[in-house]
């Protein structure tokens, strides 16, 4: 998967290097560049925004040096194409796709909520790129230009407001690139953890580990009995205890989630 991400901040994203991300560039399962938007400003100051038109609070971006880095991202993504479809038609039987303009995310406290299913999605991806604006956004123009070139999305990861996208997009590569095929060891934790979408869409259960008393505290008695369906019912148990308390709106789309299936099946 190749990743670009255009920004006034690109010093926020030498972070890639650390951790699991870090491993997945270094064993070339992500390909990340990073852009400077003021490399495509051609003035004095290097200007990436001006004042709203109609008036109003904050400044805008503008359009120009969108359009000039997004055309040369464009440029490297026919590139990242070329090559995998000479690789595709060495495999045989290459099939033309539809769905082979990249994906372009436009971080925005306006967009649709990024969520785990997504994220799946996304890990199917060839070429994703990120267009980190500040939050009064960048010239509207940009986006509808861009829709004829990409498919865009603009997402938000909830309601509260960031001054820029640039931590949205560390958090949707995070979710991401973990899924890539080949990235986590052992894909049976991807199933068990929070809000996984083969799961139950449960909060995880909380966990203990050694020593059994610390602090005065005792790890519950069930997981050191040995009785393995003993601790699977106590650990559903507090998944759901937990996440009635932290999060109701989940056993709710769950009930209505079984009520669905259940129309289908009778
Ligand atoms: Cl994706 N961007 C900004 N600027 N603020 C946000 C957000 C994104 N998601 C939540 N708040």
């Amino acid at each position: 998967m190749r990743i670009d991400i255009i920004t006034i901040f690109p010093e926020f994203f030498d972070a890639l290097d650390i951790s699991l991300i870090g491993k997945a560039k270094q064993r070339g399962l992500i390909d990340v560049h990073v852009h400077d938007l003021r490399t495509y400003t051609y003035d004095r100051h290097r200007t990436v925004d001006d004042t709203p038109y109609g008036g109003g609070a904050g400044m805008v971006m503008k359009p120009e040096p969108w359009g000039e880095a997004l055309s040369e991202v464009l440029r490297d993504s026919d590139a990242v194409h070329e090559q995998d479809t000479a690789l595709s038609q060495v495999e045989a039987g290459a099939e033309p796709d539809a769905t082979c303009a990249p994906l372009l995310l436009v971080p925005s406290p306006a967009g649709t909520v990024f969520r785990q299913p997504v994220a799946h999605e996304w890990a199917e991806e060839k070429h994703i790129v990120f267009a980190c604006g500040r939050y009064e956004g960048i010239d509207e123009r940009v986006i509808e230009w861009a829709r004829e070139r990409f498919r865009v999305v603009p997402f938000s990861l909830g309601d509260y407001v960031l001054n820029g996208g640039e931590v949205a997009t560390m958090a949707v590569i995070e979710a991401v690139v973990r899924l890539v095929p080949g990235m986590v060891g052992n894909p049976e934790s991807l199933v068990e953890e929070s809000h996984s979408v083969a799961g139950d869409a449960l909060l995880e259960y909380p966990v203990y580990t050694k020593p059994a008393v610390w602090e005065g505290r005792e790890a519950p008695a069930v997981l050191l009995s040995g009785d393995h369906g003993k601790v699977a019912r106590a650990r559903r148990d507090w998944q759901l205890e937990r996440t009635s308390q932290r999060r109701p709106d989940l056993i709710e789309n769950l009930r209505t989630a079984r009520l669905s299936k259940h129309d289908v099946a009778t």
